[in-house]
């Protein structure tokens, strides 16, 4: 017998006497029977009576129904002691029907977490002034005496940060619902699934996952019971203005032992939707134990010759031209932002994690990003954040109109010149302002969105923001070169998607160093070793789309990349030659001005060429040196390989420029 032939007995009983079960002990009879044979120890029949009894007191007719109809006594027991610890005032359980979604969405509205705009189907939500940003500092891992992540992640003691951070959960809904939701990331029951249980008191954060995830109401009733789930429970705390005011007692617990996540007095989505960077760090030490990988990284087709599509993932840092790659005109995106990866039949294929896109919409203009612009222009449903509402109208940074002189912002009421607590004058719009939306139904949206078994994926990409040392566009020599010195190798400068200065280069392996959450030489080893020995591994590329001149300004268009990604398709294909330099391949000339012409309608100059391409020693070298120093002085059981692969690099470097100089112009490889 299982508990659950317990519960549900039970469960039905209560739903079905609810006015006198409690007080005339009907549960506790059913229990007794139904354990006779004396199956369960006491302390479970005692955890399973507690759990009923605050669900019963806490819970109307018909969320508590709801609630059943999911047959696994975990769910109950989260929910119970989230509501234990929260002491809200009510629960609402959504079962993803069309009422209970446009119930949150609507309720989000009357409590004032978001706005609606003169477009119907379009809302605005503000967080607070400080809390625009993910918090990497009050993110931490919370570790088991026993058990280290290594000098590179943040962490403290398990107990400790589960006491700190039930603290300040405790009673924090006090006057507030709680909401349930159930969600699966990956397709539907597929290899890819992880069923997902979002609590949060936020309306706002309920209504974004319903745009950015797959929904799990019904998946869950028909998961078994001892299926892994990840658990995620938020509170944005005391709100004043609709916005959590105790933003200084911020916090996100990863509690990896029970793959649970806590987040408290925090609204920003990438600190609160659970589902995103939150189970990112979970599901990275899932595909450790299971040999896959939990990247952050888009998922897109480049459309080559002859109708032929492959497909990309790109890691890039928050901020650096994820979303616009996976936007860019023709092509057609599965994802841009979390990409699960698994060996399936000798192929490596990979789903997109999310069913919607929370991008950053600063520069989003009708000629830079037009397909993004036009799905903001239209009917279909968006919540806005953190940009400049006038008259009912969203206006971000860079949209390429007449921004107003005066609105509502993330400041309150916005007027030109209007300076911060430090004199700072505040833009009209933040940086890191939001748009979110669904996949569903864009225009450029891939078949494989919703494949069971994902999509085969045939090149890699890593890219950063990089003013001075890697070309726009190389291809490397094998997998291991690839693993090793783009992606482990990656640094980018910091921008406003995380909270602290922005423009400052930092070590960002993966694009992924925000969120790894095992060891990071285990991580690496996990990476070296999933495509070394598959018959058909992508192929790995990286790219700069921020390389500057001397004057500061970017030697490329944003719409170049269109190019790059038309080459690494060609190159996939062994339909275009390379140049093979120090760092890797790069392309010819004859091909890029072939491919501008045809794709973008402009003439590439040879000049251009030359300074794009041109291979700079002394910042690769400087680069090499700095990622040795780091995985040398703070990382922990670094594979061999990692030193071996940057040795040889160094070297090639080194041997170049006393043949040719600092700065090596690409023909002199040819
Ligand atoms: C995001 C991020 O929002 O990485 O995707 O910050
Ligand atoms: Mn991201």
């Amino acid at each position: 017998m299982n508990i659950l032939d317990v519960v549900t007995p039970c469960s039905k009983a209560t739903a079905n006497h609810r006015k006198s079960f409690a007080t005339d002990g009907e549960i506790i009879n059913t229990l007794l029977k139904h354990n006779m044979s004396g199956l369960y120890r006491p302390v479970e029949v005692c955890k399973l009576l507690d759990t009923m009894e605050i669900l019963d007191r806490s819970l109307n007719d018909s969320n508590f129904r709801k609630l059943m109809k999911i047959r696994n006594h975990r769910v109950h027991d989260f929910v119970a002691n989230a509501i234990d610890l929260c002491e809200p005032m009510k629960v609402f359980v959504c079962s993803d029907k069309e009422e209970d979604i446009s119930y949150i969405r609507k309720t989000a509205v009357a409590r004032g977490e978001e706005t609606e705009l003169a477009n119907p189907n379009h809302t605005v939500h503000f967080d607070g002034f400080y809390d625009q940003a993910r918090d990497k500092e009050r993110t931490v891992y919370l570790v088991p005496k026993s058990e280290s992540l290594g000098d590179q992640l943040f962490q403290m003691d398990r107990q400790e940060g589960l006491d700190m951070v039930k603290r300040r959960l405790k009673g924090s809904m006090h006057n507030k619902k709680l909401v349930v939701r159930f969600f699966c990331l990956g397709p539907v029951d597929s290899p890819f699934s992880v069923p997902c249980v979002q609590i949060t008191d936020s309306f706002y954060v309920a209504h974004s996952e319903d745009l950015l995830y797959r929904q799990g109401y019904e998946y869950f009733k028909k998961l078994p019971n001892d299926a892994e789930i990840f658990w995620m429970l938020h509170s944005s705390g005391k709100l004043v203005h609709a916005t959590s005011i105790d933003w200084d007692k911020r916090g996100v617990a990863i509690d990896y032992k029970e793959n649970t996540v806590y987040s408290v007095n925090t609204q920003y989505a990438g600190n609160t939707i659970g589902l995103k960077k939150l189970a990112l760090r979970l599901a990275i030490r899932k595909a450790d134990r299971e040999d896959w990988l939990a990247e952050h990284m888009f998922l897109m087709a480049v459309h080559g010759p002859d109708e032929r599509k492959t497909y990309f993932t790109g890691a890039f840092p928050s901020g650096c031209g994820k979303t616009s790659t996976s936007m860019v005109p023709g092509a057609t995106i599965v994802g841009d932002d979390i990409a699960y990866l698994k060996t399936i039949d000798d192929e490596i294929r990979g789903v997109n994690v999310e069913s919607g896109i929370f991008g950053i919409i600063r520069s989003v203009s009708q000629e830079s990003d037009p397909i993004i612009w036009n799905v903001l222009h239209s009917d279909r449903p968006a919540i806005f954040s953190n940009v400049l509402v006038h008259d009912g109208v969203p206006y971000w940074l860079d949209d390429g109109r007449e921004t107003p002189k005066r609105g509502v912002n993330h400041s309150g009421i916005w007027y030109e010149g209007k300076v911060d607590a430090n004199g700072e004058e505040i833009l009209p719009s933040h940086k890191n302002a939001r748009y979110t939306i669904k996949l569903e139904g864009l225009p450029n949206l891939d078949d494989g969105l919703d494949k069971p078994n994902g999509v085969p994926i045939g090149g890699i990409i890593y890219g950063g923001r990089d003013p001075d040392t890697w070309v726009p566009v190389q291809q490397s020599f094998s997998w291991a070169h690839g693993v090793i010195t783009m992606g482990a190798s990656l640094e980018s400068e910091t921008t406003a998607a995380t909270l602290g200065k922005s423009g400052v280069r930092k070590f960002q392996p993966f694009s992924n160093m925000d969120f790894v959450s095992i060891p990071l030489g285990d991580y690496i080893q996990n990476h070296l070793h999933f495509g070394e020995f598959v018959p058909k591994a992508p192929r790995i590329f990286a790219v700069n789309y921020f390389l500057k001149d001397d004057g500061g300004n970017y030697l490329n268009a944003k719409e170049d990349k269109r190019v790059w990604l038309q080459w690494m398709d060609l190159r996939i294909h062994k339909e275009a030659d390379a140049i093979r330099t120090p760092t890797g391949y790069i392309p010819l000339y004859s091909d890029l001005k072939r491919l501008f012409e045809t794709h973008l309608g402009k003439v590439y100059s040879e000049e251009d060429y030359e300074t794009q391409f041109a291979v700079r020693v002394p910042e690769l070298i400087a680069k090499i040196v700095r990622i040795r120093e780091i995985y040398q002085d703070s990382v922990e059981n670094v594979p061999d390989i990692l030193y071996r692969l940057l040795d040889e690099q160094q070297e090639r470097l080194e041997q170049a420029r006393a043949k040719f100089g600092d700065i090596i112009s690409p023909v002199q490889f040819l």
